[in-house]
């Protein structure tokens, strides 16, 4: 599976404006059993650092934009998340970063699971073990 992975949800809208649609299990690959979303980041303040064990995302900028880094320990890469319908999937055991938040940034997240501090590798040597030792 490639490492940059988007989804693009179904935009409805019309003259009165835009209407992005999400479904579980139908365009968004998952059961979604919780959402969160992150705003007022300032553009020189990172976030992430850290990969999940099982947990699956899906990760929009419905406003604004931001930089992310993957790192699946093999192969880094960066995207910029940017369009409100177009999500980008973070699977498990993919160390991520995200940077240069926009001042306007809205990043709404779907997750696979409710939170479990459990499920977060935040040491990245860790990670790095974790990887090499499946
Ligand atoms: C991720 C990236 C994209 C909760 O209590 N419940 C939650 O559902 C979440 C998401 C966070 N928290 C707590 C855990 C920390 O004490 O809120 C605090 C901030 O979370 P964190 O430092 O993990 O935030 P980010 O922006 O580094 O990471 C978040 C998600 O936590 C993470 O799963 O993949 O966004």
């Amino acid at each position: 599976m490639s490492l940059i992975e988007w989804v693009e949800l179904p935009n409805l809208g019309d003259h009165r404006g835009a209407l992005v649609v999400a479904e579980a299990n139908k365009n968004v690959p998952f059961d979604i059993k919780r959402v969160y979303y992150i705003l007022d980041s300032k553009p020189d303040v990172p976030r992430g650092f850290h990969a999940h064990q099982e947990l699956e995302q899906l990760a929009f900028c419905i406003k604004g934009s931001c930089k992310m880094i993957m790192d699946n320990g093999l192969e880094k890469q960066e995207v910029i998340i940017s369009e409100p319908n177009k999500g980008l999937i973070i699977p498990p055991l993919v160390w991520h970063e995200m940077h240069e938040f926009s001042e306007d940034c809205v990043m709404l997240v779907f997750a696979s699971d409710y939170y479990d501090e459990n499920d977060y590798i935040r040491n990245y040597e860790e990670f790095r073990n974790f990887r090499e030792a499946l």
